[in-house]
């Protein structure tokens, strides 16, 4: 239908925008970085959440230089909070964005991702790559070794929506990995105090497994502060969630980590 034809030009319409969503530091509730969410900006339906269109961009190939495109802006953004707060001295923000499986197989993904951090000046460190839990599971050595080779180069991976995958959790020490972002749904089930102790139990083990392997926990869907309580006290790294703020302009970002400091 419609938005199946508009897709392939949106790109070079600068139909595309990009909302930043805060990564809070369980601990002290610093802003450490941010969450790159892609929207299109429909000319006829209006803002357009990425469920609506990614799977066609999929489907169509169009998710290639999309991916590109939101990997270019997020971390020029990210050179430019930190150009704005005077160097590092608020300490770097990090850049997170979403990598579609279509992306990993792609043969550009490596030299891509080197020549965006190479033109904005950004390290490697400050970016990390988000890439789902089921995009991984049974991945063969083939689809692994970019994420490796950018993993060696100090990028961060994260595996997205941890804990609905049914992956192997011995499966954990052959991906590249520093980062578990827990499913939103072990989230909502903190939304009472106390939480159901069997989810704690669960939560609990992902998170000290987790930390046995070297790997930080970051929780999604933070909506109270009740939720956010009790993941600290079960040891989660960071959190994000309308608690701390909605996805929004990246100027915002800029202001909460300011006001944060
Ligand atoms: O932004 P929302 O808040 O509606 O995001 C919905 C889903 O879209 C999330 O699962 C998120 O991971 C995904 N998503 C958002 N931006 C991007 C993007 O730039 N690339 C890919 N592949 N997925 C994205
Ligand atoms: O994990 P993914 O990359 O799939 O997740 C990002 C999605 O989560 C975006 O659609 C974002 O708008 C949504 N999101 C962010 N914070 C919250 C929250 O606190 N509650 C709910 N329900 N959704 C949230
Ligand atoms: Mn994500
Ligand atoms: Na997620």
């Amino acid at each position: 239908h419609g938005l199946t034809t508009a897709l392939p030009t949106a790109l070079d319409r600068g139909e595309f925008f990009i909302e930043y969503q805060p990564l809070v530091h369980l601990g002290d509730g610093s802003v450490r970085g941010a969450e790159a969410l892609v929207r299109w900006l429909h000319p006829q339906h209006g803002v357009l959440s990425p469920d609506r269109f990614i799977p066609l961009a999929e489907h169509t190939g169009l998710i290639v230089p999309l991916g590109r495109w939101v990997l270019e802006q997020s971390v020029r953004q990210a050179r430019s909070w930190r150009d704005a707060n005077g160097g590092d001295a608020l300490g770097p923000l990090r850049i997170n964005v979403n990598l579609s499986p279509c992306q990993l197989t792609h043969p550009g993904l490596v030299q891509d991702t080197v020549e965006i951090l190479e033109r904005t000046g950004v390290a490697p460190d400050a970016l990390c790559l988000e890439v789902t839990e089921s995009a991984l599971i049974g991945a063969d050595d083939d689809l692994l070794k970019p994420l490796r080779r950018l993993a060696e180069m100090g990028v961060d991976i994260a595996l997205d929506d941890f804990g609905t995958g049914y992956s192997n959790l011995a499966n954990l020490r052959r991906l590249p990995v520093s980062v578990l972002k827990l499913d939103r749904s072990f989230t909502r089930s903190m939304q009472q105090f106390p939480a159901d102790p069997v989810d704690l139990k669960i939560v609990e083990g992902i998170v000290s497994l987790a930390h046995s392997l070297d790997l930080a926990v970051t929780v999604e869907g933070v909506e109270t502060g009740a939720q956010a309580e009790q993941l600290r006290v079960l040891g989660c790294d960071t959190a994000q969630g309308w608690y701390y703020a909605r996805p929004g302009p990246p100027e915002r970002l800029h202001e909460l980590a300011l006001v944060d400091a």
